[in-house]
């Protein structure tokens, strides 16, 4: 396991070093502190949020549906899953869940929580398998990555979402292609707009797990239209399966991609000198953006 360089130098542990004291006097004690940074201050950092998006369109069968979620809540007990998170400089990430099936159909149904142990990682588990399959539709694969850049909060321009992140990594499952993501005609095109919109807010990889393989090419599509971002070492991947063995495949694409997020990190990362700089620049930035 590669060993990590401590290296504070993004807004995240810009605040947890620095605390809201220094920010505060940024702008002299009677300034109206901006809201920005009051919210942003009061979120947690990690290393990585990783949002989990979860295909329940039609073609997934309620017996499909089980061994699949069974297959998440699985991932997530495993040695190597918790190794690799606490191998990251902060040792702990924020995950959620979100189902997705038609162009109007997500619901987070697992909100974003924290795991940085065997509880936490145990705790979230038992949250995956108390969920509820909430649709059952159409394929919407661009209005899921929409919904999902979303979610992820300041780091994509919208209401923080509790935890604040160096890297934003999407993670989706499907067993299909896209046949729902306005506007009517070229679906796939569609997707791929939302792909790139996705990596423009700042969502910094997508990765796909292709259940199944939908008229023999479906990994080849996901590789065409959904996965993209990454980073010099990291390119974005898919990773196929099955629904029987879907706990071990998703538990390698989970170590693949906290791996990716270390290394998208560390290709991020400015020498330590700049760091103070680093940190009022993106202060002003943040201010600048909320105008
Ligand atoms: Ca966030
Ligand atoms: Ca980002």
């Amino acid at each position: 396991m590669k060993h990590r360089k401590i290296n504070k130098s993004n807004y995240a542990k810009f605040f947890a070093v620095a605390g809201t004291g220094l920010v505060m006097s940024a702008f002299s004690a009677n300034a109206q502190i901006p809201e920005t940074v009051r919210t942003e201050a009061s979120a947690i950092a990690v290393d990585t949020e990783l949002l989990l998006l979860v295909d329940v369109s039609q073609s997934i069968d309620s017996s499909e549906y089980s061994l699949m979620m069974n297959g998440y809540r699985d991932a997530f007990t495993s040695g190597s899953f918790l190794d690799e998170v606490q191998a990251g400089e902060i040792g702990s990430i924020a995950v959620a869940l979100m189902f997705w099936s038609g162009a109007s159909s997500q619901e987070l149904a697992v909100g974003w929580t924290e795991i940085n142990d065997q509880t936490s990682a145990n705790g979230f588990a038992s949250l995956i398998d108390n969920t509820v399959r909430s649709f059952s539709g159409k394929t919407a694969i661009g209005s899921a990555i929409d919904a999902g850049t979303i979610s992820f909060g300041t780091e994509t321009g919208n209401a923080q979402n509790g935890f604040y992140s160096q890297v934003q990594i999407i993670d989706i499952s499907g067993d299909g292609e896209d046949n729902d993501t306005p506007p009517e005609g070229d679906r796939a095109l569609n997707v791929r707009t939302a792909r790139d919109a996705s990596l423009a807010d700042g969502v910094d990889m997508i990765n796909a797990l292709v259940i199944g393989n939908d008229g023999g090419n479906l990994e080849q599509y996901f590789i065409d239209n959904v996965i993209a971002g990454g980073s010099d070492s990291s390119d974005p991947f898919t990773q196929a399966a099955s629904f029987e063995t879907l706990a071990s495949s998703l538990e390698a694409k989970l170590a693949r991609e906290l791996t990716a997020a270390t290394e998208i990190d560390d290709e991020m990362v400015p020498e330590p000198s700049s760091t103070l700089l680093l940190g009022l620049t993106g202060l002003l930035g943040m201010l600048r953006r909320k105008r």
